[in-house]
Formats: C-alpha cells, sequence, structure tokens
C-alpha cells in the first residue's frame, strides 16, 4: 500500500470489457495538466473546472489521434479524494482505454493501487474509515436495502452514532483521569454510571440490527440437504427460476455442490445444491456426499428436502439427526404427488413447507418461510440496520464488553484506574470502526478487498 499522496495516480475506473463508455480516473498534483496536455477540445472550446469538455485523446509524441472522448477537471478540495481529480471518458472498450491510460502513464502518473482513490479520500479526511468500507458495500451491494444500509453508512450515520457514544465515554475518561492525576483538586461531578448505562444502551441499539446488517451486506449460505432424488436440484431451479442444475430421475445425479446467487426478498442467498447424502459404495458419489457435509457445515441456513409423496426412510431421519441446533427448514416436496405421512414430523419446532418443485406451488411460501428464518425477531422490518460487517459487530461487543466490565469495576468499588482501563479500551474499540485508532496493516487490508479505480 503506497501511502504518499504526492504523486497522481491513474486507472480504469469502469469494468473491464466493452461498455457505452469507459472512464480514466487521475488524482494529485499532476491529474489536471496531464488531461490538459492529452485532451485537444473542440476549436473554440476551453476548460472549464467542473464541466465535461468535448474534444479528442491526441498522442502528444506522435500527433496521433486516439480516441473522441468527454473530459472534466475538477480542481481540489471538493473531489473525492480532495486532491485535483480529472477524468477522460472514452469510448467504452478495451483498447482506447488502455492506449489513452498509457498515455497518462508517460506524462507522468502512475497506476493506481486497488482502492487507492479511496485510501486518499480517508488519509485527506474527506471520508472516515467506515464511510470508505461503505463505499465498496455500495458498489457490491445485491439488493435494495442491502444498498440502503450501504448508503446510511456511507452519509456517516454509522460513524455519527458511534462518534457520539465514544465522544460520551471519552468525557466520563477525562473525568476519571483527572481525579487520578489530581486527587485533592475539585474535580466537577460526573455520574459514570449513568455515563455507562447510555453508552450500554446505545451500543445495545446498534448490535440489535447487526445480524440483519450482516444478512443484507453478505447473503446466507444456504445448503440444499436431502437423500437423493427428493429434488433438490429441481428446487434449486425452481428458486433460481432458471434450469441451471441437471435433474434426472436417477437418484445420485447431483456429484458436487454447485453454487448460485439469488436475492430473496432483499436477503441475498448463496444456494448451494449438494449431492444426495447417501451410503453409497460408489467412490464418485462418496466424495460428493463429503462435500456435501463441508457445504453443511459452513451454511447459515440449512433446507432439508424431503419426498412427500415417500414415508421418511432412515437417510432422510439421519440426515435431520445432523441438523439439530441447526438454522433449518424442513421442505416437503412433490406435493403435486399423493401424500405419504411422516415428512412433516422430521425437523421438530422448524417450520415445514410443502412445496412442489416441479409445479411451483408452494414457492412463494417457502421464500417467506426462509425470509421469516433469516429476520426471525431482528427488528421491524422498515428500519434500517446501521450496521453490516464483521469488523464494526466484532469492535461494539468488545466496546460493550468493557463498558460492562467498567461499570461493574466501578459497582465493585475497584479503584478510578482499573475503571479508567476498561474505559480506554472501549473508546479504542470505537475508534477502530470509524479509524481514529486503527493500525496501518488493518486500513492497508480494508483497501486492498477494494477494485482498481475505485
Ligand atoms: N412429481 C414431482 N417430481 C419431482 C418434483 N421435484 C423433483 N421431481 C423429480 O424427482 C427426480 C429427482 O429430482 P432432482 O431434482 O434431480 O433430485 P435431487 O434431490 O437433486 O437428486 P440427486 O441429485 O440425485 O440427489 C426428477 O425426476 C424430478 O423431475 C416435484 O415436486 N414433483
Ligand atoms: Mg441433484
Amino acid at each position: 500500500m503506497d501511502w504518499s499522496l504526492d504523486d497522481t495516480i491513474a486507472a480504469i475506473a469502469t469494468p473491464a470489457g466493452e461498455g457505452g463508455i469507459g472512464i480514466i480516473r487521475l488524482s494529485g498534483p499532476e491529474a489536471l495538466r496531464i488531461v490538459r496536455r492529452l485532451v485537444v477540445l473542440a476549436r473554440a472550446s476551453e476548460w472549464q473546472p467542473w464541466r465535461l469538455c468535448y474534444g479528442h485523446v491526441v498522442d502528444p509524441a506522435s500527433g496521433a489521434m486516439v480516441d473522441e472522448v468527454l473530459a472534466v477537471c475538477m480542481p481540489a478540495p471538493h473531489t473525492y479524494t480532495r486532491q485535483d481529480v480529472a477524468e477522460i471518458h472514452c469510448h467504452g472498450g478495451p483498447e482506447p482505454l488502455r492506449q489513452v491510460l498509457t498515455l497518462c502513464l508517460q506524462q507522468g502518473a502512475r497506476l493506481a493501487e486497488p482502492g487507492e482513490f479511496t485510501l486518499r479520500a480517508f488519509l485527506n479526511g474527506r471520508l472516515d474509515l467506515a464511510q470508505a468500507e461503505a463505499v465498496v458495500d455500495v458498489v457490491r451491494a445485491r439488493s435494495r436495502a442491502g444498498l440502503q444500509t450501504a448508503m446510511g453508512q456511507l452519509g456517516g450515520q454509522l460513524s455519527d452514532r458511534v462518534r457520539a457514544v465514544r465522544g460520551g465515554l471519552l468525557e466520563a475518561l477525562a473525568h476519571l483521569e483527572a481525579a487520578i492525576d489530581y486527587p485533592g483538586d475539585e474535580i466537577p461531578p460526573c455520574d459514570l454510571p449513568a455515563a455507562l448505562a447510555e453508552a450500554a444502551a446505545a451500543l445495545d441499539a446498534l448490535l440489535a440490527g447487526a445480524e440483519r446488517g450482516l444478512a443484507y451486506r453478505q447473503g446466507i449460505r444456504t445448503a440444499i440437504v436431502g437423500r437423493p432424488n427428493v429434488g433438490k436440484s429441481s428446487l434449486l431451479n425452481a428458486l433460481l427460476r432458471a434450469d441451471r442444475a441437471i435433474v434426472t430421475a436417477i437418484p445420485g445425479t447431483t456429484r458436487d455442490t454447485l453454487e448460485e446467487s439469488v436475492v430473496v426478498g432483499d436477503v441475498p442467498l448463496v444456494l448451494v445444491d449438494t449431492a444426495g447424502i447417501n451410503d453409497s459404495a460408489d467412490p464418485v458419489e462418496r466424495l460428493g456426499v463429503a462435500r456435501s457435509r463441508a457445504a453443511l457445515a459452513t451454511a447459515g441456513l440449512a433446507l432439508l428436502v424431503v419426498d412427500g409423496s415417500q414415508p421418511p426412510d432412515a437417510r432422510d431421519r439421519a440426515i435431520a439427526a445432523e441438523l439439530a441446533g441447526r438454522e433449518a427448514l424442513l421442505v416437503v416436496n412433490k406435493c403435486d404427488l399423493p401424500p405419504a405421512t411422516g415428512g412433516e414430523a422430521l425437523l421438530p419446532g422448524r417450520r415445514a413447507v410443502r412445496i412442489s418443485a416441479l409445479t411451483g406451488q408452494g414457492l412463494d411460501a417457502l421464500e417467506q418461510a426462509l425470509l421469516d428464518t433469516i429476520l426471525a425477531g431482528r427488528l421491524q422490518a422498515d428500519d434500517t440496520p446501521l450496521v453490516s460487517r464483521p469488523r464494526h459487530v466484532e469492535a461494539l461487543r468488545r466496546a460493550r464488553e468493557h463498558v460492562d466490565a467498567a461499570a461493574c469495576a466501578r459497582r465493585e468499588g475497584w479503584p478510578d484506574d482499573c475503571v479508567a482501563i476498561d474505559l480506554r479500551a472501549a473508546v479504542a474499540a470505537l475508534g477502530e470502526i470509524t479509524g481514529e485508532t486503527v493500525g496501518e496493516d488493518l486500513v492497508a487490508k480494508i483497501f486492498t478487498d477494494f477494485c482498481i479505480g475505485k
């Protein structure tokens, strides 16, 4: 990770491949000069900041015309990076973009690293760390609620709440430290238990929405499991509304796990179709079953599919037993056929939904049951969660624990120094979210998760 702000960086900011337009972005002290040197404006027009200007990119060495473009120069400080920023909007093909980027590099820019534009915005104080992370989440959002959460975070809603709690704790800490340092002096009173209770309540409120926020942001891995031939692959296809997995009447059709993303009622799911769990002697099938078990182990939710036209057998019961204590739904499939009894009792205490993957009957109810299970008890559905990243959840929980420990130490009459240790730790944990107290390693790790040009 390059922390310098003195050189000018350049990158193709639009995705690879063909598109309507492709944008090259530059940031740094030479950005405006480079673009003005490369882009020859149409006759009788001149550069104006913040205006798209029409012209051609011309290679200064050969005089060859490279592309017909629109370009914009944005002087600091009101820009994404708070540096001079310029963009050249080329035709959206790999070759014009490659050539124009090469010319920028020849003019003295260097290639930007992943996330380096946003890193500069962070280093220049335009975005805090949580806001910078939100930039990626906006780009990667897969649902309405996911985008809403990310936009709230980008707008500073999470940061504001975290800073408010941190500010309250810092104030309490200042009082405590003054009392420690100047024991004889009159220190204005501070109701530490009240300050701690207020911080605890604010942290609990943030954490209450976190599970939903996590679900909206990263989705839920949902493993479709069951014995062979019950209709697991048919269910995958039905939920995707696409003919993705091979379906045949032969048990053991699916040999390997297969993953596909789908958004169900605003929650992105990664559906994993698995090989039917079975005591097969076939070595390929055995490997497939091992993969099914591995998929199940990493899934947040399991859909146990059974064939509702047949009474459950020992294999159904064995798989059901493996799901004890797991988040799971029972899917009784093939309800278009004459029903057999017993299947619906396989997962006591869990929801059971009758469907036909063949006719589509019951699919809506299954999707609703999926949502209810995922979002069960997690805030009102119209309340956008503010917390959606494991890193933030972890720091909030740590802060919450230290607030508790400080309150406990105070109640039990421990010396002020001991209370102060926990207060300081809580303040530091909250500072990690917004970036006030965070190491370079972590910042570097966060930004390498970005794409180039962002
Ligand atoms: N009547 C009826 N048949 C179904 C239904 N769902 C699946 N089938 C049939 O059941 C057979 C097995 O379906 P698959 O989706 O391949 O079952 P699977 O569980 O993926 O099977 P394996 O991959 O072998 O474990 C196929 O002949 C499907 O057409 C259903 O709802 N009703
Ligand atoms: Mg299958």
